[in-house]
């Protein structure tokens, strides 16, 4: 079977809403007969499985959190009997209890379709190479791409993370034309390969599947520079499966959420109501096809939108755009909302490389904003006047995107630790 399924993927809004539907009445019916914790919180709602006959009735029914998953820790909301379960995976996260996520061998099988369809959309035939550097283990991102790279019938390097130079040197001599991994390590190996004398047109890199974090159009535009390539963004959480709720095909604006398996809401992070297409808030999915740990409503935390429209690819699928972050990660510097991609998305734009780091602080009682930012290696100087210029122009251009004032500390190259998974931008010293 090919992973471009245009009976689905193209299919019309009303085919879709019906598929969306069907599966919807009979997932509420599954999770309200085989999980007591769900069903708890629907008959709190006061809501049956005869008050959802349609998405459209979705918005009855009753949230689910990070906190309901670490409440439920670690078996109580399962679907199935675990004997029943084949697999499980863990967030990465690094606050309070770990949340962990079950699947059956439906669960897995559909998983690795999502990722497929993704590796399809960004041009994976059987003849690719792909080389899969995010981590193996807990974390989703290598399993994942894994799967979806056997299903397509790549020839997959399950290279996990780190190893930097032996990561280049699979790459290059196994000609490896697509690659897996985060965004900030994709920046990483485009920096050593510039370091050892590779050019662009030197790797034989064609694609990319990047994501698991924020990551800015500019960050992206310098990726593609450096490793001569087409970076595609990825998108998932372990608690719906992991990578591959949604994707980006060749236009490159936006990821298509893979809607037969995924229903997606934007709410107001603070009233929880559902928003109006196209507004800001924060994201919200129901599992349809899940059996093993079948979320309903579950909110993601993401704040992102979702974008209708006609898309030169054929599919139908709505997009959501690149999340801006996550409501826990935005900070709230002297009353004003802060998101890391904003910050990037001025330090990219005034030439330098996304390695980067925002230290936040209270002194006196006010919040005090520090954005350190290596020089490359072309603008390194000592010369005061000119770093000195350089900050200010930087300090400039945070204060016109942020509203707010901010110190700018400009190191020399290599000075901040680089990430071999999810980037720690932030440090927070008010929390500590
Ligand atoms: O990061 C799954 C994944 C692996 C996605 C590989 C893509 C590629 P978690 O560790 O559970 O799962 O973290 C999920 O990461 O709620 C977002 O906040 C963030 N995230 C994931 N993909 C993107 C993306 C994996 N493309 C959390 N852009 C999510 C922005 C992303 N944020």
């Amino acid at each position: 079977m090919g992973y471009f399924q245009p009976e689905i993927e193209c299919a019309s809004r009303e085919e879709i809403k019906r598929i969306q539907s069907e599966k919807l009445v009979k997932q509420v019916k599954h999770v309200w007969e085989n999980v007591p914790y769900y069903r708890k919180k629907m008959e709190e709602k006061g809501v049956t499985p005869e008050d959802i006959k349609s998405v459209d009735d979705l918005h009855k029914l009753p949230f689910l959190s990070k906190d309901d998953l670490r409440d439920a820790y670690p078996y109580g909301l399962l679907g199935k009997p675990l004997k029943e379960c084949v697999e499980m995976h863990s967030t990465s996260g690094t606050t309070g209890k770990r949340v962990v996520a079950l699947y059956t061998k439906h669960d897995l099988d559909l998983w690795h379709e999502c990722c497929a369809r993704a590796l399809v959309a960004a041009g994976a035939t059987p003849d690719d190479v792909v080389q899969v550097a995010y981590g193996y283990g807990l974390f989703t991102g290598g399993a994942g791409l894994d799967g979806g790279s056997h299903k397509v019938g790549c020839m997959t390097v399950p290279a996990s993370s780190g190893n930097t130079d032996r990561q280049i040197m699979f790459i290059n001599d196994l000609n490896a034309t697509i690659l897996c991994c985060t965004p900030s390590y994709a920046a990483y190996l485009g920096e050593r390969f510039k370091e050892l004398g590779y050019g662009p047109d030197d790797i034989p890199l064609k694609a990319g599947i990047f994501g698991a974090e924020a990551w800015s159009e500019e960050m992206r535009r310098d990726i593609e520079k450096n490793l001569g390539l087409k970076a595609y963004d990825i998108y998932g959480l372990t608690e719906l499966s992991g990578p591959g709720v949604s994707f980006e095909c060749s236009e490159q604006s936006g990821m298509h959420i893979n809607e037969d398996h995924f229903i997606a809401e934007i709410v107001d992070p603070k009233t929880l109501e559902p928003l109006p297409e196209g507004e800001q808030g924060e994201l919200v999915f129901t599992a349809v096809d899940k059996e093993a740990f079948p979320m309903v409503r579950y909110r993601t935390k993401d704040i992102c939108k979702l974008i209708r429209g006609k898309c030169s690819c054929g599919r139908t699928f709505i997009k959501m755009a690149k999340p801006m972050g996550r409501s826990d990660d935005m900070l709230i510097i002297r009353g004003v909302n802060v998101f890391p991609s904003q910050i990037e998305t001025v330090l990219l734009n005034n030439g330098y490389a996304a390695n980067y780091q925002i230290v936040v602080d209270r002194v006196n009682n006010t919040d005090t904003l520090d954005v350190q930012v290596e020089m490359t290696p072309e603008m390194f100087t000592d010369n005061v006047g000119e770093v000195e210029e350089r900050q200010k122009k930087i300090s400039d251009g945070l204060q016109s995107m942020l509203g707010i004032k901010a110190k700018v500390s400009l190191l020399a190259p290599k000075s901040i630790a680089r990430s071999e998974g999810k980037a720690v931008r932030v440090i927070d010293k008010r929390k500590i």
